[in-house]
């Protein structure tokens, strides 16, 4: 059941990892994509307006410039249209503007003369008619000047004309190719100039709307409405242009997008990695037996015999790398798989050491617990598990418990009364690292306070908190309890606490932390030649 869980959870953790991944690395590429692809739409839109802007100022120049003209040969009130005095102001008008080509008069769909002279150049019909009065014929050819096709505008009233090369107002196009540009007739519906491609349906999208922007698939339009002509200018460019931009943007934009991804990814990695994997990696240390125990001696500092030793887990992960108990029990701590640990060595010394306390009956074990494990009834029942496989009485065993455990009095106290009961002693470990006032100790029944090594490393010092060792000894004492010194590495420290009255000690000087088939070795040969071999005892 459990694994299976396990198995579903951690198949879960994966796929939401590879998703997570992916989008790490998808999104910004895709938002990169997305950008350039805006950026480039927006610029060939701007460059599609402002031509379409160019070409209705330009048509709009040459409108009006057409009107003037009119209306200066029709205030003229020349009762012959073709005289001498009209031809030559023809010749004027027309030199004087910029857009207009040839002005002349125009009588039943014939040029009769113009600022050349006089002619009979049959023109054709009007192609259409404005509203306000000006027939236009969109490609008319004179013989003067064949091959090119003018707009031609007559007032209808006067019959005055001026005939337009129909590239001037689309005169903007030189640096665009691809771009298509013109002008067509709201009223004709059609183009009256135009060069490049013009599709009758962008008359329909554009409507009465002063201005339009707009895509109908293959190209970016705008449409502007002339505000005083009954006519509109365009300008569109083939989407295909927009991708062309894209291309020279993404280029720069991809590699950015996958150098985030990639960052991104690796950091959803780094902190799955951190969140699901150790715990996940805890668990299959626990189901691999990854975990082995080294026992440190504890001895009497009057003696120097071996009393007992403080059981201390180790992890040895397959590669043979060892992992620091500080940094994966806190982290078990963290997880709530602590309890399984300590239940594991429990375990471990529950197949160690069966006959230990038969061989050695005044020897002890002392065993870590966290806060979790105090808290827990379950502990005793390990505990009475323990007792039973070690043959265990009164005395032999012992739990080490640092301040942080006794932090909630009410929820431990039960449970640490219930191990008491059951001859198992009890020591505070770190003592003097925590936050636990003397007060606070009172309220529990102890037996062991373990002096911290950073206290013993003061010892014989000129340290500041040498002082503080000092006053930890007589707290000790004024609560009964027996002291543990941690971390003697001296005999100048021994003989310090050994003076003061420290009854017990543990460190380098007496015994590195070591296997159970060492311990045993240990305590055979502390039989008959102890004194020799321990050094700091009295002999
Ligand atoms: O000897 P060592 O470096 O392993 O000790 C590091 C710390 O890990 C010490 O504070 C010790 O109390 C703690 N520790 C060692 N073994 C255990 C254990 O089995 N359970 C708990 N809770 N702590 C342990
Ligand atoms: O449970 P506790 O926090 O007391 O764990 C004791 C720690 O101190 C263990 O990591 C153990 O290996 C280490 N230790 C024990 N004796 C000595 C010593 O004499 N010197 C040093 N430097 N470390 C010690
Ligand atoms: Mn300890």
């Amino acid at each position: 059941m459990r694994s299976g869980g396990n198995r579903l959870k951690k198949s879960a953790a994966a796929t939401v990892a590879i998703v997570v991944g992916l989008v790490a690395i998808s999104l910004p590429i895709g938002l990169a994509l997305y950008l350039s692809w805006k950026q480039s739409y927006d610029e060939q839109m701007a460059t599609v307006a402002s031509l379409a802007d160019d070409v209705l100022r330009r048509s709009d120049d040459s409108t009006d410039q057409t009107t003037v003209i009119f209306r200066t040969l029709a205030a003229a009130r020349a009762a012959d249209p073709c005289s001498a005095a009209q031809i030559r102001l023809m010749g004027k008008l027309d030199l004087a503007s910029e857009q207009v080509q040839a002005v002349g008069y125009v009588h039943e769909n014939r040029l009769r003369c113009s600022s050349y002279g006089h002619h009979e150049t049959p023109i054709g019909p009007p192609t259409y008619v404005t509203p306000y009065g000006n027939a236009i014929r969109t490609k008319v050819e004179f013989p003067v000047l064949p091959g090119t096709r003018f707009l031609v505008s007559t007032d209808v009233r006067s019959g005055y004309t001026v005939a337009i090369h129909p590239r001037l107002p689309l005169d903007v196009f030189v640096a665009e190719p691809s771009v298509s540009v013109g002008v067509y007739s709201s009223i004709a519906r059609r183009p009256i100039i135009s060069h490049g491609a013009f599709r009758q349906g962008w008359i329909d999208t554009a409507g009465d709307r002063t201005e339009a922007r707009f895509s109908d698939g293959d190209y970016l339009v705008t449409i502007r409405h002339s505000a005083r002509y009954a006519y509109a200018a365009y300008a569109a460019v083939p989407t295909t242009k927009v991708f062309a931009g894209l291309r020279r943007f993404a280029l720069i934009l991809v590699p950015i997008g996958l150098l985030a991804g990639a960052v991104l990814a690796w950091t959803v990695r780094y902190v799955v990695k951190q969140q699901l994997a150790l715990p996940a990696v805890l668990k299959v240390a626990l189901k691999r037996h990854e975990f082995f125990l080294n026992y440190q001696p504890i001895v009497d500092l009057r003696t120097g015999r071996w009393v007992g030793a403080e059981a201390l887990i180790r992890w040895r992960r397959p590669g043979g790398e060892m992992v620091r108990p500080d940094v994966f029990i806190a982290v078990a701590e963290e997880v709530s798989l602590i309890q399984r640990i300590t239940a594991r060595v429990m375990a471990i010394i529950g197949s160690e050491a069966q006959s230990l306390f038969t061989r050695h009956p005044g020897f002890h074990i002392a065993i870590n617990l966290s806060a979790a494990d105090l808290h827990s009834p379950e502990t005793i029942a390990l505990l009475d598990e323990l007792s039973r496989l070690t043959h265990a009485g009164a005395g032999n065993l012992m739990i080490e418990a640092t301040e942080r455990g006794f932090m909630d009095a009410d929820a431990v106290k039960g449970n640490l009364d219930a191990i008491r009961g059951k001859g198992i002693a009890v020591a505070i470990d770190d003592f003097g690292t925590g936050y636990s006032s003397l007060s606070y100790l009172e309220r529990f029944n102890l037996d062991y306070l373990k002096i911290d090594k950073s206290f013993v490393d003061t010892l014989g010092k000129e340290a500041a908190t040498s002082q503080v060792v000092t006053h930890i000894i007589e707290m000790a004492k004024s609560l009964n309890l027996k002291m543990i010194a941690e971390g003697v590495e001296t005999d100048a420290q021994a003989q310090i606490l050994r003076e003061r009255g420290v009854e017990f000690a543990q460190g380098w000087l007496f015994g590195k932390p070591m296997s159970f088939a060492d311990l045993m070795d240990g305590l055979k040969d502390e039989a008959w030649s102890r004194q020799d071999r321990v050094p700091g005892a009295v002999p």
